[in-house]
């Protein structure tokens, strides 16, 4: 078990109705991260990207092939691996054939300069087919992030459009191994041959099109090799456009030292919560060779299996299992006794009601639904489809950048909705449904009628998205931006 360092216990999963008031918590317990270097002195990491259709199969597509859109030549994701304080430089080439059908890059949970960020319309122009398009900047964080387009996401997401980007550095000591788990489904029809709709109504009105073969990098539950009685970290990502996954795993210790690529005090996975966006790091400790752990999605009625675990050769440790906290990530501490409280309330618009409340339209393609119909989802009443990008709402709210914020989430819906924020990371304070253990988040999921507090300092100067990151929620609606300056 977590002994030395155990400063919370499992506390996903516990009900409870108090607040977690100290937010500076997660940080008190490790050591800082050391500073990126000068601007100029950098080792830039060059990256080229290519979104593109190929004609690709997976392990899990039962030997098709499907036309995937991806960045790279290969139909898993390409994996962008950065040592704190490098610069990363990518060009981008929209290889597309479908008119208009426009790429970004949005540099999920990066703490980036805005004109980086990657939001057509908001922050650069769309990037047409034939079209490329510049990106450089220092991430300021280590951890486990990933990257997609911002512009028809639930189809270019859907059909594979995505890269995983792990910065280094973060590791108090090294493990015996470094493991990616990357979630996601494929709307497949029954003979895994072509793509169903990645937007319908039904989907969109309620909890989202769910996908229909799962799989874990590419295969469903497939058998990991892994060093036996070693520490290895699990940098588990949900890259789904939909699903919601409440991980755990049998047949290991396991504790959570990551939330969204940042460093929280390690406590012991029970299980969690994973709407599409957020990642968890896990360190967990193998089994001894010949065995296998398994990672659980416990949402369903019936656990489901993802992934096997099996530990293969000579046991790399002795002791018992401690993992070290990661450092800590450099995030400003917002001062509550100052901050401005906004609300903000997530809620279904009148359509999005009646839609919801329609029954036995499974599979009803929206495509044909008109601009004012695809209002399904709001956020403080504003509902912004992705159809509209290009017409730009009056911001949800303006920030004074330096100051600090407490946002009240607030979901007035029946369904689930991972919040996701641009440009900065939230300090996690509490729900009144849950006890959460203090950590920071670029996407925190709010259950049905939950409320729940987030602070942080608007220290990062720009037009910045807030939104769903159920795609066919934010597409629909759920999606605004907010100032700072
Ligand atoms: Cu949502």
């Amino acid at each position: 078990m977590i002994s030395r360092r155990t400063l919370l216990s499992g506390a996903a999963g516990l009900a409870g109705t108090a607040l977690l008031g100290n937010a500076s918590g997660a940080r008190a317990f490790t050591r800082p991260l050391a500073p990126v270097a000068r601007p100029g002195d950098e080792k830039v990491v060059r990256l080229d990207l290519i979104a593109k259709e190929h004609s690709l199969s997976l392990p899990c597509f039962d030997g098709h092939d499907l036309p995937l859109w991806t960045f790279a030549d290969q139909a898993l994701p390409p994996v962008v691996r950065l040592n704190l304080g490098d610069r990363l430089d990518t060009h981008l080439v929209n290889g597309l054939t479908r008119p208009g059908e426009h790429v970004s890059i949005h540099w999920h949970g990066i703490r980036l300069p805005n004109d980086q960020d990657g939001v057509p319309y908001l922050v650069q122009p769309p990037v047409e087919p034939g079209a490329s398009y510049d990106y450089s900047f220092v991430p300021p964080d280590t951890g486990t992030f990933f990257f997609h387009t911002h512009c028809n996401t639930v189809e270019q997401l859907g059909r594979g459009l995505a890269g995983i980007l792990i910065i280094d550095g973060d590791a108090p000591e090294p493990y015996d191994h470094d493991q990616l788990v990357v979630l996601r489904d494929w709307r497949l029809d029954e003979a895994r041959s072509a793509f169903l709709p990645f937007l319908t109504l039904a989907g969109a009105g309620r909890a989202g099109s769910f996908g229909t073969v799962r799989s874990v990098n590419g295969a469903t539950n497939p058998e990991i090799p892994l060093p036996a009685v070693a520490d290895v970290r699990l940098r588990i990502i949900n890259v789904d456009a939909t699903r919601i996954s409440e991980v755990g795993i049998e047949g290991a210790e396991a504790a959570v030292v990551a939330i969204d690529g940042l460093a929280c005090a390690p406590f012991p996975l029970r299980s969690w919560k994973m709407g599409p966006a957020m990642r968890i790091d896990v360190v967990i400790r193998t089994p001894a060779d010949g065995g296998t752990a398994t990672l659980y999605d416990y949402f369903a009625a019936k656990p489901v299996p993802l992934a096997r675990f099996a530990a293969h050769g000579a046991p790399r440790r002795t002791g018992d299992f401690d993992p070290a906290p990661l450092a800590a990530a450099r995030i400003a501490k917002p001062d509550l006794e100052a901050a401005e409280t906004i609300p903000f309330s997530f809620s279904a618009t009148a359509t999005g009601s009646s839609v919801a409340a329609a029954a036995g339209d499974d599979g009803l393609p929206l495509g044909s639904l008109c601009l004012s119909a695809a209002n399904l989802w709001a956020i403080n009443q504003s509902s912004w489809p992705g159809t509209g990008m290009d017409k730009l709402p009056p911001p949800l709210v303006r920030l004074e950048r330096g100051r600090s914020y407490r946002m009240q989430l607030r979901n007035a819906t029946p369904q689930m909705h991972p919040i996701h924020i641009h440009g900065h990371s939230w300090t996690v304070l509490g729900s009144n449904k849950r006890v959460l253990p203090p950590h920071f988040a670029d996407t925190v999921l709010l259950l049905p009628n939950e409320k729940i507090d987030v602070a942080f300092v608007a220290d990062n100067p720009g037009r910045w998205m807030m939104h769903c990151h159920i795609i066919e929620h934010q597409e629909t609606g759920m999606m605004g931006w907010y100032d700072v300056a």
